[in-house]
């Protein structure tokens, strides 16, 4: 018997919203990797703009699912970390360094436009400074990696050479691999900034009109899930950013609300011919 390579994905479960779980399970799927699914949190839906989510915390529950999930010999490829709260942050500074994967993926949610998102406090940005130092990939916005390197929020835009620095600047303070992602350029436009041990990189795209939930934890799994199967990263990243905006242009499209997620089921059929499922 053989296994897919094992992806341990850990973060909310927020029941409505399109965002985390919800968005990311389904695409480590279609990439034919076997999502491991470790729930940090369940909510009602996520915290931005749908009323009074409740939130039950499932931090006590994870060393008895990880520590389960060590006696099953699971080929863990990587370790994809989303949102988290205080307390699954705990957890998982514990857990990161002790997990064996090659790739560590941390996306360091904390805050989006120049501001924290709600719940999120200068505690929760000191425990992911230290948190991601475990990583080996982090996927910050402009305004994540602002906080992690204790800068004052901006909201931009930002010239392309000074995002290039912000990104060198979190990979030589934390040690990891940096790819900072949704950079308001001044004409509009929107950066992707890699910056790597092996080299840099800047993409610039065209954004789709509108604030939608989720994009972040959709561009985190197809990157994931491309990395796993085999893809350098800077073609990883430009999967990962052509298949949002080809999900999101459709959502504008369809008129979707932008709070309810990302419909990316139109974008699947070119995910599936980029990377086809392995036959054997
Ligand atoms: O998509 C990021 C995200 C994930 N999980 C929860 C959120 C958000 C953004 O607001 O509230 C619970």
């Amino acid at each position: 018997m053989t296994q897919r390579p094992a992806v341990l994905l850990s973060e909310d479960l927020s029941g409505v919203g399109g965002v985390s779980m919800t968005a990311a399970l389904p695409l480590l799927t279609v990439l034919d990797v076997m999502p491991c699914a470790l729930p940090t949190a369940l909510l009602s839906t996520h915290t931005g703009g749908l009323g009074a989510n409740t939130m039950l915390d499932l931090a006590p529950a994870m060393p008895g699912i990880l520590t389960h999930w060590q006696t099953l010999d699971l080929a863990v490829q990587a370790v994809v970390i989303g949102y988290l709260s205080q307390p699954a942050m705990a957890v998982w500074r514990q857990w990161l360094p002790r997990v064996q994967a090659p790739l560590r993926l941390v996306d360091p949610v904390m805050g989006d436009h120049g501001r924290l998102y709600r719940g999120f406090d200068a505690a929760a940005v000191a425990s992911m400074r230290q948190l991601v130092q475990h990583a080996t990939l982090i996927t910050p916005n402009v305004t994540e990696a602002q906080a992690l390197l204790d800068q004052p929020l901006t909201a931009g835009p930002w010239p392309v050479a000074q995002a290039q620095q912000l990104a060198a600047a979190v990979a030589a303070r934390f040690g990891v691999a940096v790819v900072l992602t949704g950079v308001p350029l001044a004409d509009g436009a929107q950066a992707v900034v890699g910056h790597t041990a092996a080299g840099a990189f800047t993409h610039t795209l065209v954004p789709v009109p509108g604030d939608y939930f989720g994009t972040g934890d959709i561009f985190t799994s197809v990157l994931a899930g491309a990395l796993v199967r085999g893809q350098a990263l800077e073609a990883a990243v430009t999967l990962a950013e052509t298949f949002i905006h080809k999900a999101l242009v459709v959502t504008h499209r369809r008129r979707l609300d932008p709070r309810l997620g990302v419909a990316y089921a139109a974008a699947l059929p070119w995910l599936l011919t980029q990377i086809p499922p392995q036959e054997d």
